[in-house]
């Protein structure tokens, strides 16, 4: 998928001068993740009437955000992962410093990605804004932070949804920002496409919680497993699996119905955001 970005973004690792860490910065990024912030990114400025080139620097800048995280959600201080896609996480295929410093380098040199190219320098720093307010201490990081402090304790729906919000919800809202700075959106037509990030932003958090469920309850040939649910707050241990199944599919509604409001062509995100449905 995406061909054409993902050798730019391979192409975008070329410059560390460490071999071991661009090894494993390398074998993150491009460890199997579904691309779906880049997706995001290119869809959004294309649908605008945007050269999607053009939204390669700001597409691979996200990726290397987002892989960053996971790499650090998975160390042992934090998740204590051993896979992740599949594979062995970066701490167990590397070593734990060689982890955090592949995330490090990752998050830092996604600021160079991101005003790399030829667009107006404006755009450019716009999208190091979007970027750095979407991934710092008031929106991902702030989610990661809620995540540790709430993994002891119930939480409220409005407290999980504020975490949600930040930990997954803020980057995926910064995909759609870029690619709407990068096609220059009207004031309006962000709007829309910003309720439609943070819809499509909570209806995958939701459908991630139902799949804990649904996939542990088969994998253990049961049908209604929960044990998934029990060790943390989430959307099935708050409202059930059939609420939360309710509530993902009124973020759907939210998100196409958002999508409808725009003055574009939006075939293409209508046709991310099914992968809600
Ligand atoms: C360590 C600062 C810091 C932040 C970590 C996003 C995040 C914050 C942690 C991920 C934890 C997690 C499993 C969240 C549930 C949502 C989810 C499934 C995220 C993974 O995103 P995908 O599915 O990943 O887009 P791929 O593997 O496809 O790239």
């Amino acid at each position: 998928m995406l061909p054409g970005f993902t050798q730019y973004m391979d192409n975008a690792l070329t410059a560390s001068h460490d071999d071991r860490l661009k090894t494993a910065m390398a074998y993150s990024l491009d460890a199997g993740g579904k691309r779906l912030r880049p997706l995001l990114v290119l869809a959004t400025a294309v649908v605008l009437g945007a050269d999607p080139a053009s939204a390669y620097p700001a597409a691979s800048a996200i990726e290397f955000i987002h892989t960053y995280s996971l790499i650090h959600d998975d160390l042992p201080a934090m998740d204590n992962a051993q896979l992740r896609r599949g594979k062995l996480t970066s701490h167990v295929q590397f070593d734990e410093p060689t982890a955090i410093l592949a995330g490090d380098a990752l998050l830092t040199d996604a600021f160079s990605c991101a005003v790399a190219g030829d667009l107006p320098a404006a755009v450019r720093a716009e999208n190091v804004r979007i970027l750095a307010q979407a991934a710092g201490s008031s929106g991902m990081v702030a989610g990661q932070m809620m995540d540790m402090e709430g993994s002891h304790k119930e939480l409220t729906a409005t407290e999980l949804a504020t975490l949600h919000r930040h930990k997954t919800g803020a980057l995926l809202r910064a995909a759609v920002a870029l690619g709407a700075n990068v096609g220059g959106a009207s004031p309006a037509d962000r709007m829309h496409l910003d309720n439609f990030a943070s819809a499509f932003g909570l209806g995958f958090q939701i459908k991630d919680d139902i799949e804990d469920v649904t996939e542990t309850a088969a994998e253990l040939g049961k049908s209604n497993n929960q044990d998934a649910a029990n060790a943390k707050t989430t959307y099935v241990s708050l409202y059930g699996l059939t609420g939360a199944k309710e509530q993902l599919h009124q973020q759907y509604e939210r998100a196409q119905a958002e999508l409808n409001q725009t003055s574009v062509d939006v075939t293409v995100l209508a046709a991310i955001a099914d992968y809600l449905a």
